[in-house]
């Protein structure tokens, strides 16, 4: 049998020869002295690529999201955030342990929020609450299964919050998907947001790394934030040179990530018992429920984990399946195979 298809997450890739190549040769120094010339190579290419004054290259997207809180934001502000954001639910209440903000949630179907539902919670300052220090847009959305914002929907949010002097940030670790979905450039998407943090070891496949973009005054604090988190990575060009490489020669292969995450979806409609909605797919992340097979998610999981297929339960009764340039159609078809058989009776 073939090798695993890992469909947990656009995390699993592996680097490209390409990538090992460039981070072989990578020249480098000591970044938190400002002098690996392969990093700040990347802060420049992801600046111009955003659009933006300066970037910064962080460990890991939590931390390019919670840096640009950190510096948005003070203690005590309140950020306005989707439901099921990543910045709220997966990165282990840093909102508030480490910027002292309160997470102001707003509950949608699709993940993506509206002016008209956000200028109901905003608010501030009185004498008794800071008020909203910060809007941020999930883009794509995870939990609500890859979904792209709409650019006209960003810029309402974002020229109403600048009116009411709040800054909006993006996590944008999908940003490429996004992109690729709308048909648009990464930095028409962002144009109208203050910041953005985007992964380049999802999408993109790059081993490890996010970049955060926006303002140089603003990059200038992320980059004390980034060191006060531990996040001084000193002869990072190592992994920037994969990083660099990512950037140029994986935004192309995403639409085959794409094609194969709506192929799955629609394979997976046609079997008893599961319920997904082909046309809710529009990048590279699929989710299903499985309720009506009567298995439980550990059941299901051990079940394609027997066939050669890994997926995520992050929710009861619900599947996560992310597809990524390591996994190609012939993997998508199996992964639908191993669904069916699990789903047969008899099984
Ligand atoms: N998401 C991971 C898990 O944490 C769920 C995944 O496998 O999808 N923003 C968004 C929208 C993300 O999906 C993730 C990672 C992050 C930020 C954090 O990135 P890392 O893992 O690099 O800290």
């Amino acid at each position: 049998m073939n090798a695993v298809v890992d469909l947990r997450s656009d995390t699993v890739t592996r680097p490209t020869p390409a990538m090992r190549r460039a981070m072989f040769a990578a020249e480098v120094g000591d970044d938190v002295f400002g002098e690996d010339p392969t990093v700040n190579a990347l802060e420049e290419r992801a600046a111009e690529i955003s659009g933006k004054e300066a970037a910064l290259f962080v460990p890991s997207g939590t931390m390019g999201n919670q840096a640009a809180i950190a510096v948005h934001a003070a203690p005590g502000h309140e950020v306005i955030a989707e439901d099921r954001a990543h910045i709220v639910l997966y990165e282990w209440g840093m909102l508030g342990r480490f910027s002292g903000c309160l997470a102001r949630t707003i509950p949608t179907d699709d993940g993506r929020l509206t002016w008209a539902e956000i200028r109901k919670r905003l608010r501030g300052p009185s004498d008794h609450y800071r008020g909203t220090g910060l809007i941020e847009l999930e883009n794509s959305h995870n939990q609500a299964g890859g979904r792209v914002y709409a650019t006209a929907a960003v810029e309402e949010i974002c020229a109403n919050a600048h009116v009411a002097g709040v800054p909006v940030h993006m996590d944008g670790a999908r940003i490429f998907n996004a992109a690729a979905a709308l048909g648009k450039t990464v930095r028409e998407i962002v144009e109208p947001v203050d910041s953005v943090s985007f992964c380049l070891s999802k999408g993109l496949g790059a081993p490890v790394g996010s970049m955060l973009a926006g303002a140089a005054d603003f990059i200038a604090e992320a980059r004390e934030v980034r060191k006060a988190l531990g996040g001084g990575m000193r002869q990072a060009g190592v992994l920037a040179a994969a990083g660099l490489v990512a950037l140029e020669e994986s935004p192309p292969k995403i639409p085959a990530a794409h094609a194969d995450a709506k192929y799955l979806a629609e394979s997976l409609a046609e079997i008893d018992g599961i319920g997904v909605n082909p046309a809710d797919v529009e990048t590279n992340i699929l989710f299903f429920e499985i309720a009506q097979t009567g298995l439980d998610n550990a059941d299901f999981i051990a079940g394609l984990k027997a066939r050669g297929v890994l997926a995520l339960g992050l929710a009861p009764g619900r599947i996560r399946m992310v597809t990524h340039h390591d996994v190609d159609r012939a993997g998508c078809e199996r992964a639908a195979r191993a669904v069916r058989e699990i789903c047969s009776p008899g099984r």
